[in-house]
């Protein structure tokens, strides 16, 4: 008995046949006629997954009615265990982590409820778009489950025309952040694991055939052709599209197939290209008979020429810091244009033209912010560390993750690098693994470079690249970490550089932890002034790497990890920040700015 109704509870919570989210996500929604759903929402905490089960009513929104006699079959329909109209209250976005001090800690399900009022007009589409929600998502509305997704950094939608209801509308989510070997990432990462809806939430209003997506950018290596594509969506798809940058005097009309897809070409000499230093983006128009987009896009090209990175046909050195997307000042997940605008404004100040956004796909908010300020951004997904490359499941969710970052971000003129691993160890799954997304990748973007960050092979005097993987990317991407994990500081100079791959090399994490304004000698740990020597002494090594084309120091602010339990020093924080995350530079900031001036 026992055993059956465990098995019942089982399937109730977990039988359900998984519909996922489409990946054909729309584009730019920002620029579209949206109701943001952001604000304040029910909430209830479920550590074991009750809310799921049908007697709960909450999917349903069952509410307490009386005592039922029903022949055979008496019922007590008073008895709802749930009421989300009395639940407690929490915003979106934002983690559940830092807004409740209970749920610090927390791993499970939370479920989100958000009611919301609409006349849904004839003719138009509703979409709900998710900005993202750590980890896994499972969507209803009005009671009818619209599906799941998985990954917690990227956008998802489901269409909504036919669930919509004119009036209220009950949005419910459960949102859970459990951590689990087969996930993107796995059990173990040196990050928080904030969970809940964690970016913006919109309705999104369509016509009925709608301009649902493009790519604009410059063809690889051509500084004058403009290339791309746009996606019509609906049962009018075959139809004339217009694409105009007005300051260029451009426009051309294109004519999409019965797929609604349409190549879009132009041509033109006057383009001022975008730089770290002339950030220009320009005012792109698409419109159709029914529909209409604007977006600001910068056009620039990015190549490598045996192990120098070209951008817009000439050599860079790529200064920068990589980033988590975590809150200065408040912590927690970050989300606003604050947010984005105080950590890219301290990237600037360290002179950087380039940053890494560790280890995920970060708000949108943030590689637009990119765009405006003149920033290279190198882009990831959470392949990180030991992920279970042998399982086809665990390919389709790092693939999918990888589509919706590239689906989301393929317009930002900052985004140069699609980086598909961080630190995995070499085998031959991995191998196949890898390849194939790089391959995927450049199937659906052949206008940016590949890479991952890679570890180097310690010999004696010598730390060589030489990890099979280094032959399908176009950039090699390397972590170290000379004086803190490995050898010491002072030995880095006398490191000598190498690799069987004639490709540039970034740097892509380097660093030590220190206690900002902690202060004491350059051989005392924790220090400000031990972390800055190790800094003087990479960058001797760095001077002398001949191929090395980047470097992001590692990190630009602390950040919480679940890794780093040293009390008082750590505090679940790992220190290696330059900037503390209350806004204080340490010394290595210094450091790391002076010699950035030099480069
Ligand atoms: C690494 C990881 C990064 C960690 C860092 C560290 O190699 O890529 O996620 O946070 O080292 O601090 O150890």
């Amino acid at each position: 008995m026992k055993k059956a109704y465990l098995f019942i509870f089982g399937l109730l919570l977990f039988g359900n046949t998984e519909i996922l989210a489409q990946v054909n996500l729309i584009q730019n929604v920002s620029a579209r006629k949206t109701v943001l759903l952001d604000g304040v929402w029910d909430s209830q905490v479920d550590v074991v997954g009750v809310g799921s089960l049908a007697r709960f009513g909450l999917i349903q929104d069952r509410k307490p009615t009386k005592f039922t006699y029903n022949g055979d079959n008496p019922r007590n329909t008073e008895l709802v265990e749930q009421d989300m109209d009395v639940a407690e209250k929490i915003n979106v976005p934002g983690d559940w982590n830092t807004q409740k001090e209970k749920l610090f800690l927390y791993e499970g399900n939370l479920w989100y409820r958000k009611k919301f009022a609409v006349i849904p007009q004839a003719n138009k589409r509703y979409f709900l778009y998710f900005g993202a929600v750590n980890y896994e998502a499972t969507v209803y509305l009005n009671g009818i489950k619209l599906g799941q997704h998985k990954g917690g950094f990227t956008p998802f939608q489901f269409e909504i025309t036919k669930e919509l209801k004119s009036g209220e509308n009950k949005l419910l989510v459960n949102a859970n952040n459990t951590r689990g070997e087969d996930n993107i990432p796995t059990k173990i990462a040196d990050w928080w694991n904030y969970g809940g809806i964690t970016r913006s939430v919109y309705l999104i209003e369509e016509p009925e055939t709608f301009i649902a997506d493009y790519f604009i950018q410059l063809e690889k290596g051509k500084l004058s052709e403009i290339k791309g594509w746009v996606k019509m969506s609906g049962s009018q798809k075959a139809q004339a599209v217009n694409v105009e940058i007005p300051e260029l005097g451009l426009k051309q009309s294109v004519q999409t197939d019965t797929t609604g897809y349409a190549v879009i070409n132009f041509s033109s000499k006057k383009i001022q290209h975008w730089t770290p230093q002339t950030p220009k983006l320009y005012d792109v128009t698409i419109s159709s008979a029914n529909d209409n987009v604007k977006d600001k896009i910068g056009f620039r090209t990015i190549e490598t020429r045996g192990t120098e990175i070209l951008l817009n046909g000439k050599p860079i050195f790529l200064k920068g810091a990589a980033i988590h997307e975590e809150a200065p000042f408040r912590t927690g997940r970050c989300y606003s244009e604050g947010d984005a605008r105080t950590l890219l404004t301290w990237a600037k100040e360290l002179g950087s033209n380039y940053i890494r956004l560790a280890h995920y796909p970060h708000n949108e908010v943030m590689t637009r912010m990119a765009d405006e300020m003149g920033l290279l951004v190198w882009s990831e997904v959470p392949i990180y560390w030991n992920v279970k490359f042998e399982k086809p499941e665990v390919y389709a969710n790092a693939e999918n993750q990888l589509l919706e970052n590239i689906s989301r971000d393929k317009n930002r003129a900052s985004i140069i690098l699609w980086s598909v691993a961080n630190e995995t160890n070499e085998s031959e799954p991995r191998l196949q693994f890898l390849k194939k997304l790089l391959e995927k990748t450049k199937s659906i973007d052949p206008t940016r470079l590949t890479t991952a960050a890679l570890l180097p092979k310690e010999g004696k005097g010598e730390f060589s690249l030489d990890d099979p993987l280094g032959e399908f990317v176009d950039v090699m991407g390397c972590n170290e970490y000379i004086g803190w994990y490995t050898l010491p500081a002072e030995l880095a100079s006398s490191i000598k550089w190498t690799s069987k791959y004639q490709k540039p090399l970034i740097i892509s994490e380097f660093g030590a932890e220190a206690v900002a304004g902690l202060h004491g000698k350059p051989d005392e740990i924790w220090t400000e002034e031990y972390q800055n020597r190790i800094f003087e002494n990479q960058v001797k090594m760095l001077n002398n790497i001949s191929f090395l084309q980047g470097t992001s120091v590692w990190v630009l602010m602390d950040f919480r990890s679940p890794l780093r339990l040293l009390p008082i020093k750590q505090d679940f924080f790992n220190r290696k920040g330059i900037v503390s995350e209350k806004g204080i530079k340490k010394m290595a900031f210094y450091t790391l700015k002076t010699w950035y001036e030099t480069k």
